[in-house]
């Protein structure tokens, strides 16, 4: 695909059934849709393949229902199978620039993870979509991270690149704004939304504040 530097998402959903704490990771994606989510990517770790899929598959009739698009973490194989809009991957998986080789992807939004300073040089980052800033913020739903960013770290890599930034890490309704006037386009989160009692809502406080 290979956007042009604007990207037209604001507030990103990236979505775990274990994150969701016991609710319906459906429901939760359905909500937070309503509450303004604009992109959703499926993470689901330590599963097998054919969870994976299921899971994929289903939340792909929500997204699609939305207009919405639904990115997959790492398996290639299930994108591929659910005709995703796209995958996203990191320094440790299938590369961007591998996967731009395959007819699938070859138009499908690839977004690749940004943990070393150096990545920016790589073809990977200029052959990907967007660029996950990994993590902003140090996060518990997240441990093995190399360079917490935070907002200097952002603001430096903003002027090394035009690629769209999506921050994720730690994000919430009271460090949002911050996050996006450091250079950040969109905003992924996790536990904010996924953990809270009205993910609705939830999603909705965040997108108040980063509305362009
Ligand atoms: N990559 C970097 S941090 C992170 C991922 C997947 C998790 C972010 O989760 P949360 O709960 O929004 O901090
Ligand atoms: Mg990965």
């Amino acid at each position: 695909m290979i956007l042009k530097p604007s990207f037209p998402y604001q507030l990103y959903l990236v979505i775990s059934e274990k994150d969701c704490l016991g609710k319906s990771f459906l429901e939760v994606a359905e909500k937070s849709i309503l509450g303004g989510v604009d992109i959703i990517q499926l993470r689901e770790k330590n599963t097998s393949t054919e969870d994976f899929f299921r899971k994929a598959f289903a939340l792909k009739e929500i997204t699609d229902k939305y207009n919405i698009p639904l990115i997959i973490n790492d398996h290639f194989e299930v994108a591929e199978k659910i005709g995703s809009a796209g995958i996203h991957v990191g320094n440790n998986d299938k590369s961007p620039a591998s996967l731009r080789n395959e007819l699938f992807f070859k138009n499908k939004m690839i977004g690749y993870s940004i943990e070393y300073l150096s990545q920016l040089e790589n073809v990977n980052t200029e052959l990907s979509d967007y660029l996950g800033i990994s993590p902003i913020f140090s996060t518990d739903t997240k441990k093995d991270t190399v360079t917490e960013w935070g907002l200097e770290g952002l603001s430096k890599i903003r002027l090394l690149t035009d690629k769209p930034l999506v921050a994720i890490g730690n994000i919430n309704s009271s460090n949002a704004a911050s996050i996006i006037k450091a250079g950040a386009d969109a905003l992924a989160v996790v536990s904010a939304i996924c953990g809270a009692k009205d993910p609705e809502k939830a999603a909705y406080e965040i997108k108040n504040k980063i509305l362009k």
